[in-house]
Parts: C-alpha cells; structure tokens; sequence
C-alpha cells in the first residue's frame, strides 16, 4: 500500500573509486550499447587505489553512451568542488591516446536528475596516456543535493573512454574519509554484524576472502542530537583480540576524528567466524551535531598490544591509521534529525498513510485511513516550515527544491515522518 519512492542520496564530501567491480548504489549507466561498464579492460584501467573504473568502447557503430551519478548533498559548505579523473586510450594495445576522438558534456542536476544543467564540454582534449583530472566549483550549488551526468559522443577512432574517482569536496580536505590500512587485510577478523539504532547489517565471514573495507553508506538510521543509541559490534579475532572503534563525521567536514567524534566501543576477543563474539556500548550524540545525512565508520582491528595487555586502550590511532594489522572497516550514513522528528514517533503500521507523488512539482497528498489531526513541514535543517491541522494535500509551490521531512499526527495520536522530495 505505501508506495514511497526513495531516492538514494549519498552525504558529502564523496568519493566514487569503484572499489568493486558491481555499479554503485544509486548510479545509472545507460542501457544497450551506449552502456557504460564498471570494470578494467584493455587501455580502460582505473587510476588510484582499484584498476577498476567505468569504461565504454566508442566505435563506429557504438558513439554515444551516458551514465550518472547518485544525487550528493546537501553541499554545507562553500568551497565545494567536484571532480574525477579521465582517459582515452585506443582500442588497440598499446592502448595510446587518439589525437581525434571526440567530447564529453559534464552535466549537474539539483532537482535528482529531471532537468540537466551543462558545467563543462570537454572536447578532443590531447591525451597524455595517463588519467587527466577535471575539477569544477560548485559554490553555485551550496546547500543543495546534487547528481552529475556525462554525456560521452564520439567523432572519430576506436577507443576506450575511461573514468575514475568521482569526488565532492572541499580544498581545505584533501583526503576526506581517508582510509585506513591492515598489514594482513582482513584475513579471519572481519566485522560480521553491526547494529546501531534501527541499523541491522550482517556482513560476510570468510577467512581469507573479505575486504578490508566494505561500503554501507546505502543503508541509513535517523537519530537526534542528545540522544543517546546502543551500538553492537560482532566479528571473529583469529589470534589474538581486536579493537573497535566508532566514528561519526558530527560536524560534516569529511574528517572522522574531530573532538567528540571518536568512541572505543570496546574489545572483541579471539574466536573464529563461527563462533564470533558481539561487544555493546553506547554513543551519545552531541547537541551540536550537523543535521542532515552524515558518515558513521566502525574499525576493527586485531593487534597484538590487546593481547599482552587485555586491558590496553585501542591501539588504533584513528580512522586513517597506516599501521593496522588485520581488520576491517565498515561505513555507514547517518541521518541526524532534529528532535521533534522522532523516527521513534514513526509507529504507524505500514499500508495506514500514503504520500504522494514523492518527489513532486508542487502538491504533496496524503491518503490515510486514520483520520489526520495535524501536519508540521520541516526542512532539511529541521527547520519549521509550515504547519496545519486536518490536511488531505499540502503545496509545496512555493518552496525551494530539495528534501523536506512531513510529520503526520493522526486523529489516535500515532505520528509519522517522511522524506519528501521537492523537484
Ligand atoms: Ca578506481
Ligand atoms: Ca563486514
Ligand atoms: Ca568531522
């Protein structure tokens, strides 16, 4: 009955390396043969941490092809840029650039991909044989979600245009969500389960075969500034103990151990997959955090400090640390709402209200069998936008496009929120 349409959005600063060879969550790559692909072929290998990147064969018979991004944002900060890498090699080893081959348009949407604003054509630009990197400001776009598109068309060659390392962020962040590094990779120390608020994720458990990094930021939790959550953390230590810690990005600058955002969660001890143990704590979230999409990262790490010494704090120096033994790392977003839009308020069953249609132009309407006793509109901030009583649609013409949060009181005092998109 509830037929919300949720538009996948991923918190800034952002970065799309392509770390496997699957499309990242919310992206779309054109369909047939002017399909891009993820993947490594020929001259199209990636630049940076993974071979891997999004390719198309341009050809006589192939000489167009378009993909984008997932929608970004919102953008807080004023000296956002955005930018990735690029490369057009032959078809035919050795790979060299084309003196002739073509453009490519860079697009940018704030309205999740309805109407396209050009930033940039990129036209018989000369190769270098290496990836040449593009960066445009987006000052223009400073608190708005933003999704990217290339158009690529071909003129002349058989080539590869290759793309990699998709990236928003400021200048003064170089490296925003710096990862850390295990000497072993995960080995037989993974993280097999988190749960955090109404977050429940349970992960691979193969020795030997896991990432050291997995990518979760496709899953999402709301929670409140001062409140506090229970976090749980399970996964197997193969010799000795592991730490783990906790990160959350409160203050959105794409750096994870800024004052208050660092928790030890506490102290796995060694066990195999089968038989991992779970450790619990709780994070308070400061009334000073950032609202709006943010990252939370959980480290794991096995070391041998723990092991001597039980009771030895982390010995993970912090989320970037370039000395880690075996481990892994997991992110994920965080929603952080303000108070009164308790996801806690959200107990109406599923099938009772219906929003839509979501995103809109103008008019949001609201079908409910629980008769509606009020409303109250929220922006992304969780600022109060608007509120009323008894509702059966609410006009959203004359506000600005972006996301808005509606809170539903019905006639029995249930509440619900939900995210509506504004185009
Ligand atoms: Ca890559
Ligand atoms: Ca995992
Ligand atoms: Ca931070």
């Amino acid at each position: 009955m509830i037929q919300f349409t949720t538009i996948p959005t991923a918190p800034a600063p952002w970065k799309e390396e392509f770390l496997t060879s699957n499309l990242p969550n919310g992206w779309s790559t054109g369909t047939g043969t002017s399909a891009f692909g993820v993947g490594t072929a020929r001259g199209a290998t990636g630049n940076g941490t993974t071979a891997t990147n999004l390719f198309k064969n341009q050809y006589s018979s192939s000489t167009t092809g378009s993909f984008n991004t997932i929608a970004v944002g919102p953008l807080n900060a004023a000296d956002y840029t955005f930018s990735f890498d690029y490369k057009q090699s032959k078809y035919d080893s050795p790979y060299a650039p084309l003196a002739t081959w073509g453009n490519f348009e860079v697009q940018i949407s704030t309205d999740f991909g309805t109407t396209w604003t050009n930033l940039a054509t990129v036209d018989n630009e000369a190769g270098t044989g290496s990836y040449i990197t593009k960066t445009y400001s987006l000052a223009a776009y400073q608190n708005q979600y933003v999704k990217i598109r290339i158009n690529a068309n071909r003129t002349a060659g058989d080539y590869d245009l290759s793309f990699d390392n998709f990236e928003i962020k400021s200048p003064g962040n170089s490296n925003p969500f710096c990862l850390p590094t295990f000497q072993y990779n995960s080995d037989g120390n993974m993280i097999t389960k988190i749960t955090f608020n109404t977050i429940d994720n349970t992960s691979q458990a193969t020795s030997g075969a896991t990432p050291s990094y997995e990518d979760f930021t496709n899953i999402s939790t709301d929670i409140n500034p001062g409140n506090t959550y229970p976090i749980s953390v399970k996964g197997p230590s193969s010799t000795f103990p592991s730490d783990v810690m906790a990160y959350i990005d409160f203050n959105n600058n794409g750096i994870f151990d800024d004052a208050g955002e660092s928790f030890y969660i506490g102290q796995l001890a060694a066990a195999n997959p089968a038989n991992a143990n779970t450790i619990m704590s709780n994070i308070l979230i400061p009334s000073t955090a950032v609202l709006g999409n943010t990252k939370m990262r959980i480290v794991k790490n096995t070391n041998i400090a723990a092991y001597s010494n039980p009771s030895a704090p982390n010995s993970i120096s912090g989320p970037c640390a370039t000395d880690l033994r075996a481990g892994q790392v997991e992110d994920y977003t965080v929603n952080i709402v303000a108070g009164s839009l308790s996801t806690t308020e959200n107990n109406i069953p599923k099938g009772g209200i219906r929003i839509y249609p979501n995103p809109t132009t103008s008019i949001i309407k609201i079908d409910s069998k629980e008769k509606i006793k009020s409303f109250e509109l929220y922006n992304i901030s969780g600022q109060l936008i608007k509120k009323g009583g008894k509702v059966e649609e609410i006009s959203l013409e004359n506000n600005a496009s972006g996301v808005y949060i509606i809170k539903i009181t019905l006639e029995n005092n249930e509440v619900s929120v939900s995210k509506v998109i504004k185009k």
